[in-house]
């Protein structure tokens, strides 16, 4: 809990550990109640650390101790200092490594902070990064320190049949009271924050992987046992991505043996430990009526994620965690190309810019923005962020982009090979991609220092006489807390023609072939690119596949946006063309409704989705995410000020004009596409539910017995929960009488299915509907729900706070109220959970002057609570600077 003052930690002060520990004995007494933990370090002073003195300091927190020992000899507690966060051996050999062993214990069950050893339901785990390890035993607990751990757990055999930790099990046997034990080895050295344990009454399904070089791998995933139907997907996403990162990346798996395991109390997606992954329940258990298409994509995703950790992290880690994005914005990048292979490189690709520009963006532009290495932080586990992470992504991103597929290959070989076994930097990263393809990354090392999204004005100049086109670029970035002036970036501008026909217009290049797509560098503030031989004056397709994590301010007509829209060859600037034009008549009704104006639809728009409506498509959910109006976090996003109810009330009206004026289209395509499917999970199945779904969502705003009668008899039939949530989710944003019975319905049908009832709730927490906020309130007191269960907490108040702007962001201030009571809750049980909440007040500088004081009022009611966390802490008090 706070001191008056949490310190700042910063990157300059960055110095190598006075210490190394090379080996660590661990023994763990497993008991809920008392876990007694022996920890045997080898430790030595570290050659290359110039300071003197003789004290070793370890990080500990909220442990008891029962005693240390310096070669074998106890020392007396004079000889060291226990303090809040540390243990201080006054002397310790300087010349010879030596051996210390503490003994203390620690408190699973009362552990509600999931940080550290802590209890989930029947099930003991741990989660250790980023600082976790301290809350098992003192340590240096830092990522430049790497050991090898030698494991053993002992434990009731009953209570705890199976445990479970780091590398190779190398042995066990059984004990007196009914007590077993197991050994565990792991043969590389890893940073503590990779450590890992289970104990628990789990089940496994097994299968195995034939690596490259041919050795076999046994898999196993381990849950409770009503859940052991739901874990072949994972299993199959798993040997997926074994795969692919040999056939990519050129990585093999290194031990035999790769486990995950699935904990119903997680505080975020899953932990990448080594040969023991640690998962949230939702990216692991799936069955075809439980799981949504959108779940099944998201669980390859993050086991794709932290299986691709075990090179992008484990094998190389950080030397500090200023330098996160190493390993996340790296591993991100794989995920998202792994996905997009998996599935539809378009569709992964607009889902991530679209997430990027939405939330991220919003980041950036905020009182809490930062660069991708952050300089400084109170609570590291507050820059998990999408910046870390989204924008992390990109920037590798453009890395590929710039040194193209082979020569990024070529730079992460040399990365892995220069750094396997290593704590590095971020500029290592871009070293070796300077090194491996002979470029110079000067200038583009900024990306890591500079937060803010850069902004691109593009003019262009046309000469009919020289047959030219002149595009002018100006690049800018605003000021962020702590920066200003910043100096320009490189930036990779992938760039098209379109021939006033449709047709692509070749680009020439000086004594090269000509090309339908170039990179535009952009290295300067401003820059101007010239194009020749244009007989006509070409529309530009810019930016192509989102090549740059900026803002492009371009003047576009409508008439051009539909142009694009029905040409450009570029997936990615086709959608964007479909967002640009609704999301421009969309701003225009805006202002219509604050005018007090009457509202009539453009029909260019009308005319622009007739088209998508009349062709056929092969890619049925790219199809469908072009007919899908912009979000409104993104539509707010275009605001000077955010109206929260024009915004809703502007796009429901488009929504609800294409019904009327497109009906019949939508029917067929529903109809067309429609089955009682039981759930199968290829490209063609996922997409016709998925265009079928949008047909729904768009027939629902008629209101009409027919659209009502549709959707609930897709609930009832429904053989996948993909089609039973798009029904339901129909049915509760719309006037539909029978709603409350199908809720109760839905309940009743899975009460026992602790990741459909998130659903349940946060359904309810989203919905439009006016009496969402009084449910909200009761959903509150509902048997079900959990303040101690961080998924269902994100269900319900993360849900509610951060994605229903509608009655979140409710005139009275009673959504933001509602939030801090839940906030300063969390506070005491789990601050990282706690923090994560916050977000939602954070942009309050966005709303209107009276949703600013309310805002702010909140946020300040936060910073004054009594024993707040420095999470909390953190994240509140900057926001209000
Ligand atoms: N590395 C973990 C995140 C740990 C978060 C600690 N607060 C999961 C991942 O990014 O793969
Ligand atoms: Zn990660």
């Amino acid at each position: 809990m706070r001191d008056a003052n949490p310190q700042t930690i910063y990157l300059k002060d960055y110095t190598v550990p006075e210490y190394l520990i090379h080996q660590v004995d661990l023994e763990f007494d497993l008991d809920a109640e008392q876990t007694r933990v022996t920890s045997r370090l080898t430790v030595q002073r570290n050659p290359q650390c110039q300071s003197k003195g003789k004290e070793l300091t370890l990080m500990g927190e909220g442990l008891i101790l029962h005693g240390v020992s310096l070669n074998g000899e106890p020392l007396s507690v004079g000889c060291y200092l226990q303090t809040e966060e540390s243990l201080i051996i006054h002397e310790v050999p300087q010349t010879e490594p030596f051996e210390l062993t503490i003994e203390n214990s620690i408190s699973p069950r009362t552990n509600t902070a999931f940080e550290g050893l802590y209890q989930s339901s029947t099930m003991l785990c741990t989660q250790c990064e980023a600082e976790g390890f301290r809350k098992i035993t003192y340590f240096l607990d830092r990522p430049d320190v790497m050991s090898k751990f030698k494991t053993r757990l002992v434990a009731d055999k009953e209570h705890y049949p199976v445990l479970l930790s780091n590398g190779n099990k190398v042995a066990g046997g059984e004990l007196d009271n009914n007590r077993h034990w197991v050994s565990w080895e792991d043969p590389f050295a890893k940073p503590c924050y990779l450590f890992a344990l289970v104990a628990g009454q789990l089940e496994c399904i097994e299968d195995y992987f034939v690596t490259m070089s041919g050795r076999e791998i046994t898999l196993q995933i381990f849950v409770e046992a009503h859940d052991v139907d739901k874990c072949w997907h994972a299993m199959q996403s798993l040997k997926n991505a074994m795969r692919w990162d040999e056939e990519v990346y050129g990585r093999e798996y290194d031990l035999d043996l790769y486990m995950i395991v699935a904990v119903g109390h997680f505080n975020m997606g899953a932990m990448e430990n080594k040969g023991l992954n640690i998962f949230n329940t939702k990216f692991v258990l799936a069955r075809p009526d439980t799981a949504t298409d959108s779940d099944y994509e998201h669980i390859e995703g993050v086991i794709g994620h932290e299986y691709f950790h075990n090179w992008s992290g484990n094998r190389v880690t950080c030397r500090d965690w200023f330098q996160l994005s190493l390993k996340e914005g790296f591993t991100v990048f794989r995920d998202q190309e792994f996905t997009g292979d998996r599935t539809s490189k378009a569709v992964k690709r607009i889902e991530d810019v679209n997430m990027l520009r939405t939330r991220q963006f919003a980041e950036d532009a905020g009182p809490l923005a930062h660069p991708i290495r952050p300089d400084s932080y109170i609570e590291i586990n507050n820059f998990y962020t999408l910046t870390v992470y989204e924008k992390g992504a990109e920037v590798v991103r453009m890395l590929h982009t710039l040194l193209g597929a082979d020569g990024f290959r070529k730079g992460s070989d040399l990365y892995f090979q220069r750094h396997d076994g290593q704590a590095v930097t971020c500029d290592d990263f871009v070293k070796a991609m300077e090194d491996a393809n002979a470029r110079d990354l000067s200038q583009f090392r900024r990306w890591y220092a500079q937060a803010g999204t850069p902004v691109l004005d593009v003019r262009q100049q046309y000469d009919a006489d020289s047959k030219q086109l002149r595009l002018t670029i100006t690049q800018s970035c605003p000021d962020t807390p702590g920066q200003k002036n910043k100096p320009p970036l490189h930036i990779p501008v992938k760039t098209g023609l379109l021939r006033p026909d449709g047709a692509v217009a070749m680009i020439e290049q000086n004594g090269l072939d000509p090309v339908e797509e170039t990179i535009l560098e952009l290295i300067e503030a401003e820059q101007t690119f010239t194009f020749s031989g244009l007989a006509e004056q070409p529309v530009v397709s810019l930016l192509r596949g989102f090549s740059a994590p900026v803002i492009v301010k371009i003047q576009r007509s409508l008439e051009e946006l539909a142009f694009l829209l029905s040409y450009d060859n570029d997936t990615f600037n086709r959608w964007e063309a479909a967002q640009q034009l609704s999301g421009q008549i969309i701003s225009g009704l805006i202002e219509d409704i604050q005018g007090g104006r009457s509202l009539t639809l453009n029909p260019v728009i009308v005319d622009a989705y007739g088209k998508l409506l009349q062709q056929s498509w092969d890619d049925l959910s790219y199809f469908s995410l072009l007919l899908q109006l912009p979000d409104q976090t993104y539509l707010a996003s275009q605001m000077e000020v955010i109206d929260v109810e024009a915004i809703h009330r502007a796009r429901e009206f488009v929504r609800k004009n294409l019904a009327e004026q497109l009906r019949e289209q939508f029917f067929r395509l529903y109809q067309q596409y429609h089955r009682d499917e039981t759930g199968r999970f290829d490209a063609d199945a996922i997409g016709r539910r998925r265009i079928k779904n949008t047909a729904l969502h768009y027939l629902m705003a008629l209101e009409n017995d027919e659209a009502y009668d549709l959707a609930a008899q897709q609930f009832s039939r429904a053989g996948t929960m993909t089609d039973q949530m798009a029904a339901l989710s129909a049915i509760i944003n719309s006037h539909s009488p029978v709603k409350q019975d199908l809720l109760n319905d839905f309940y009743l049908q899975w009460q026992d299915e602790a990741l459909v009832i998130d659903k349940w709730f946060a359904l309810q927490a989203t919905s439009t509907m006016p009496d969402t906020f009084a449910k909200v309130q009761e959903l509150l007191h509902h048997p079900s729900f959990d303040l101690k269960n961080p998924n269902r907490v994100r269900s319900l108040v993360g849900a509610f706070s951060q994605a229903n702007m509608l009655h979140f962001h409710s005139g009275d201030g009673s959504g933001y109220r509602f939030l801090t009571d839940q906030i300063i809750a969390l506070n005491s049980l789990n601050p990282q959970v706690a923090a994560r909440m916050v977000s939602a007040l954070t942009q309050w500088r966005r709303h209107d002057a009276s949703r600013q004081q309310l805002m702010r009022t909140e946020l300040q009611r936060i910073v004054d609570t009594d024993r707040i966390s420095k999470d909390v802490f953190e994240v509140a008090s900057k926001s209000l600077a």
